[in-house]
């Protein structure tokens, strides 16, 4: 997002040389499937083959990627110690709004040229922000009608939209957990036309990422207020999403910190338990990103395994943090083991619709050249298909699902399956231990697991 760059760049950083009517990506085709090509040309599919079908669906149906215009079209690899450096042709680094058309054509002619069928925004990516609420949301209702023409043209679809409730200044101290009431009305009033927009453009979800909705002392922080507030919020907005008819899935992405030092939203269970709480569980799932999982402290698919047990995994940010640093380094997953995982989950339940494989990843700093943003994008997709291909092998096979029901088949019949359907008391445990001895410990055999993953990686 433009509003973390440093507030002043270096003169030499602007290259702004986009001719009116031309392509924005000369020399980049649709980008072809070609299993045979040399290691060497990476500027094609070796793995995902859109119309090739697996376990019933077409890899394209499965996979459901999305590519986000906040990383991808917005990001200028600024960081808190240098300049700007990914300075695209077609972007004069104005506020204007043919510079913000002009990126947004751009976006639609990178998702097609890649093969993507679905996009993601947040309200503030695609349109400049005006001096009052009026001119803002006209701003935002020009840009959405570009959005509508080029959707139509291109068959790219909205993912889902979500609205930037995290960079503007006022909400420093959160949006619908701000102590300030009027800050909580300027979150809903950009929210109730967020869903709008949502609606016009046919968006299949709407994200809630709560951007600074924590704290970052106790001191000055009335937890529990903040959390009930927080829980008003989202009742108001299923409210108006069925007032206005809008069908999209609406969806939490948990996060532990950064930017705040505590986030509310701390990992699928914190998120479950809230949504329960507040009894908004029937209404919303949720959009787990990997990085986020990671910085939380868990393994790279716990979020996922954890929200789909629950039936609440709605969306992935498919994304993937570096090990050796432990920040929201938000890097394209190129680790296929961790692909394999993550979409042996997606097949389990059946798939991700209407949530997709949201690519929540940005191209590195050092990563300037215009061909990057395909390279990581293809690179990514490569991952999750060769995921795709494990995950159906890993199912096929059974081996693993086999180990893990043997594991828990004591449950099966007898004392076991009475304790699962509740019908079991402390007594008759107390009893069943007077009469057949203590149980012998069984082996867990991790590393049995273990290695028999990596058969199929
Ligand atoms: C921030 C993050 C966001 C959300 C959308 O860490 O992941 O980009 O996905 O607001
Ligand atoms: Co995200």
């Amino acid at each position: 997002m433009s509003s973390f760059a440093p507030a002043s760049k270096s003169s030499e950083a602007s290259s702004f040389a986009y001719e009116s009517g031309k392509e924005f990506f000369p020399g980049i085709g649709e980008i072809q499937y070609k299993p045979d090509s040399p290691a060497s040309d990476v500027l094609c599919f070796k793995y995902y083959n859109p119309q090739e079908v697996v376990r019933g669906r077409t890899m394209e149906e499965w996979l459901r990627f999305s590519v986000c215009f906040w990383h991808t079209f917005r990001g200028t690899g600024a960081d808190p110690f240098g300049y700007p450096t990914l300075c695209r042709p077609w972007d004069d680094q104005s506020d204007s709004m043919e510079n913000a058309k002009r990126r947004l054509r751009a976006g639609f002619e990178f998702f097609k040229k890649l093969g993507v069928k679905y996009w993601c925004f947040h309200d503030r990516d695609i349109a400049p922000m005006g001096a009052d609420l009026k001119t803002t949301n006209q701003n935002l209702d020009e840009m959405v009608d570009l959005a509508l023409q080029l959707q139509k043209e291109t068959g790219v679809k909205l993912l889902w939209a979500t609205c930037n409730l995290f960079a503007h200044p006022v909400y420093a101290c959160g949006a619908s957990t701000n102590p300030d009431a009027a800050v909580f009305a300027m979150a809903a009033a950009q929210v109730k036309k967020g869903l709008e927009i949502a609606k016009k453009l046919g968006a299949e979800g709407f994200v809630f990422w709560g951007g600074r909705e924590g704290y970052q002392s106790l001191l000055n922080t009335d937890v529990k207020r903040e959390l009930n507030h927080m829980g008003g919020f989202f009742k108001m907005v299923v409210q108006y999403k069925n007032k206005i008819g809008f069908n999209g899935q609406l969806l939490i992405e948990p996060k532990p910190k950064e930017p705040m030092k505590h986030q509310y939203d701390y990992d699928a269970q914190t998120v479950i338990a809230f949504l329960k709480t507040y009894n908004l569980d029937k209404d919303f799932k949720l959009n787990i990103e990997p990085n986020h999982t990671s910085l939380a402290g868990h393994g790279y698919e716990h979020d996922i395994v954890v929200a789909s047990g629950y039936g609440m995994l709605g969306s992935i940010d498919a994304n993937t943090g570096s090990p050796d640093l432990g920040w929201d380094t938000d890097q394209f997953p190129m680790d296929v083991k961790n692909s394999t995982l993550v979409v042996k989950v997606i097949l389990e339940q059946g798939g991700l619709a209407p949530g997709g494989l949201n690519f929540d990843c940005k191209v590195r700093r050092e990563s300037t050249a215009l061909e990057d943003m395909f390279i990581s994008h293809i690179g990514a997709m490569d991952t999750f298909a060769r995921g795709l291909r494990a995950a159906d092998k890993i199912l096929d096979e059974g081996v693993m699902a086999d180990a893990v029901k043997e594991r828990y088949s004591s449950y099966d019949s007898g004392l076991g399956a009475k304790i699962e359907k509740g019908e079991a008391s402390l007594e008759e445990m107390e009893e069943f231990i007077m009469s057949n001895g203590f149980p012998q410990p069984v082996s867990g055999q991790q590393e049995k697991y273990e290695s028999t993953l990596n058969r199929y990686v």
